[in-house]
């Protein structure tokens, strides 16, 4: 369906813009064409006008850390988290996950997308643990990519969550053999969690066959990173320079490094060199990391989460993610970005006016920039006609009433507007 989408307001434009979207993309985009195009004698038959009543309109959510994986899976027998710490999680994962199958991961990170895309999001990166000797997650998350790519993009990291040296399946596979095959079966990304691996050493191998991997392979690459108070946890260091060495940095994400929200100011001025000269993203999980980091702090407590501001101030690309939804290591979680950009914009006290009007970067072109996904992404002519509606008419407005989203539209078709639920004949409903 061809459409006009008339009165919209666009972050950095003054007056209302209408969007004209024809055979999924963008055609024209302008003041007044509503009026215009008609009296150019442009033929506007077939094509359908929507007011959106000068109400805000941004490209989709990027949701760039997510594990679909594990969504729901809280309230398994065995799987509940008394310490709340992050290495408890991955116990109680490793402790529950046997009976996984493809069709019940489906059907749990189906209705997670569901979650998501409701909240605006399109584009979601996910883990899928491998250090399973079956791969029964990544099996089922690659299913689902392909099954539902109309309406959502899904990037999968192949992601050891037992580690790549710590981990040995029961015929004495790695995790690193299982990434790779994981990489070999169709994964986007390389994945690693080097503050896991049994000690320092193992870590830093692992960091370079992550990235040995994504130079043989051509993949992105995506580790959890530091994801621990301990200030010594320093993997991001070694990951930056590797994938600058290789030419990939922007290729490259540090997932969570709440290490950095530790580590001394004399560190991080130096590590801000080589992240600057690299151009490694960041994504930070915060409603996660400030559950779950902090859990051997009395007082003062520590926030958890990696250094956000100091981090943009340089330049350096953090997007954002919601980890979890309800699984073992949170038990909330629901897809909104709004919720986790108002987290974030807190406990990185990032509240300064001009902070404030630019914050919708994080979800979306910042999330963007971390997944790679170029000229593919944008309100722009000739791009595909991907965008949201926010209940709101200016960026500050949206943040500052974590507004709700109206409608999504992707490639020219309605996802769900805000007196619909997400349209039962999309294919994420059936199945
Ligand atoms: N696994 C992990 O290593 N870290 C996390 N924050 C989650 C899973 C949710
Ligand atoms: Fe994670």
């Amino acid at each position: 369906m061809d459409t006009l989408y008339a009165n919209a307001r666009i972050a950095g434009t003054d007056k209302p813009q209408d969007l004209l979207v024809e055979e999924g993309r963008f055609t024209r985009i302008g003041e007044g064409l509503a009026r215009e195009l008609p009296a150019q004698g442009y033929d506007m038959t077939g094509i359908e006008t929507v007011d959106l009543n000068g109400k805000l309109v941004c490209p989709p959510f990027c949701d760039t850390h997510l594990h679909l994986d594990y969504v729901f899976t809280a309230r398994k027998p065995g799987a509940a988290n008394e310490s709340g710490t992050l290495f408890e999680g991955i116990q109680r994962w490793s402790d529950t996950k046997a009976d996984l199958t493809v069709d019940e991961v489906k059907t749990r990170a189906r209705k997670a997308v569901a979650m998501e895309l409701r909240h605006g999001v399109q584009y979601i990166r996910s883990h899928a643990d491998v250090t399973d000797p079956n791969l029964t997650s990544l099996k089922a998350l690659l299913e689902l990519r392909e099954e539902l790519k109309d309406v959502v993009t899904i990037q999968i990291v192949s992601f050891p969550q037992e580690g790549m040296y710590s981990y040995r399946g029961p015929h004495g596979e790695t995790g690193a053999e299982l990434v790779e095959e994981g990489l070999r079966m169709g994964a986007d990304c390389v994945g690693g969690i080097p503050h896991y691996e049994a000690c320092r050493e193992f870590g830093e191998r692992s960091m370079h066959t992550v990235v040995d991997l994504a130079v043989k392979y051509g993949r992105l690459i995506d580790v959890h990173c530091d994801e621990t108070d301990d200030p010594n946890s320093r993997f991001v260091e070694l990951l930056a320079a590797l994938a600058h060495a290789e030419g990939i940095g922007e290729m490259t994400t540090a997932s969570h490094t709440c290490s950095l929200g530790s580590a001394d100011n004399s560190y991080f001025f130096h590590l801000t060199k080589l992240l600057k000269a690299a151009r490694i993203n960041f994504a930070c999980a915060p409603t996660e990391n400030l559950y779950l980091q902090g859990r051997q702090d009395t007082f003062p407590k520590r926030r958890g989460i990696t250094r956000v501001k100091e981090l943009t101030d340089n330049g350096i690309n953090v997007s954002l993610g919601q980890d979890s939804m309800q699984d073992p290591w949170y038990p909330l979680g629901n897809g909104n970005m709004m919720i986790i950009l108002d987290y974030v914009l807190h406990l990185a006290q990032m509240m300064s006016f001009a902070e404030l009007d630019d914050a919708l970067k994080f979800p979306t072109v910042n999330g963007a920039t971390t997944m790679h996904l170029g000229d593919g992404y944008g309100i722009a002519e000739g791009r595909p006609a991907n965008f949201i509606v926010l209940d709101a008419t200016t960026p500050f407005e949206a943040v500052y009433e974590r507004a709700d989203v109206v409608r999504s539209v992707r490639a020219g078709c309605t996802l769900f507007t805000a007196e619909t639920t997400v349209d039962t004949d999309l294919p994420i409903m059936r199945g």
